[in-house]
């Protein structure tokens, strides 16, 4: 048996959700809401002493890395392959699924909490702040949240994340341009990890992906949001996120699928 612990199906609580409905494998899910800050209650942290999400566990191993665990849902289960066979390619996969994770996620993470969460934290008791960035377990999610909280992050760091995302727009363009999928032919784990964290990118950077400039991007937007299974998988959830995808697939023209 298999157990999903996740927020929204968006960027790494979106990884094991869209894995394992393109491999067609059920699952028990369990909500966590970030925004109630669950995933730092004692019930979730006996699963994730890190108070990260997605947690998944598979027959009481837990697994707390999206992208890994992608790799352990793919190798174990039946379904569809979502790793080419080909060692150049599955290469280029990991390549790519390290990169954004390790540049382009947290950049867009930077550039989108600094706009939506820090505001929320001005004129808040510094005291109650203090005593919520202390139930953090990470350290480095913790000077994250510092940052955010007391409204410290630089300009600078604001640009450095603004041109990590850019290039990495030229840089997937570029790529899908010799191929339709990210690592070549095929459908792989690396159009998920790119996808869960820029499925909406059309929309939140027009100016930047649309026909002219990206039409190779928004090619592959469009590819991804057509898959059924990637569709049902944006109705896990409370709504938000599958209400934003479907807003998404009109402004795209891409059709609904058939519910499975
Ligand atoms: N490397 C981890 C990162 C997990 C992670 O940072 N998840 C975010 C949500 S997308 C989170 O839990 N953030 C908690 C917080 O910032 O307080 C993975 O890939 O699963």
């Amino acid at each position: 048996m298999i157990e999903v612990y996740t927020w929204e199906p968006n960027a790494n609580s979106g990884k094991p959700l869209f894995c394992l409905s393109e491999k067609g494998v059920p699952f028990t899910h369990h909500y966590v809401d970030m925004g109630a800050h669950e995933h730092f209650s004692p019930e979730f942290l006996a699963i994730n002493p890190d108070g990260t999400i997605p947690a998944i566990v598979h027959d009481g191993f837990v697994m707390t890395e999206s992208t890994p665990a992608m790799e352990y849902i793919d190798e174990v289960f039946e379904g569809p392959s979502l790793r080419p066979e080909d060692p150049f390619r599955r290469w280029e996969m990991r390549i790519l699924m390290r990169y954004m994770d390790n540049v382009v996620a947290p950049s867009l993470a930077m550039i989108a909490s600094n706009r939506l969460a820090a505001p929320r934290f001005v004129g808040q008791d510094p005291a109650e702040l203090r005593a919520q960035l202390d139930r953090i377990p990470l350290p480095e999610r913790r000077t994250a949240w510092e940052k955010l909280m007391f409204q410290s992050t630089s300009e600078e760091e604001i640009a450095e994340s603004e041109r990590r995302v850019a290039e990495a727009i030229g840089r997937f363009d570029a790529i899908l341009e010799r191929h339709p999928w990210l690592a070549g032919e095929e459908f792989s784990l690396a159009d998920i990890g790119v996808f869960a964290t820029f499925y909406g990118l059309s929309q939140a950077r027009p100016a930047e992906v649309n026909e002219s400039k990206t039409p190779n991007l928004l090619r592959w937007l469009r590819r991804c949001h057509e898959r059924p299974a990637l569709q049902a998988a944006f109705r896990i959830g409370r709504g938000f996120i599958g209400q934003r995808a479907a807003e998404i697939r009109q402004q795209l023209s891409v059709s609904e699928a058939t519910v499975r």
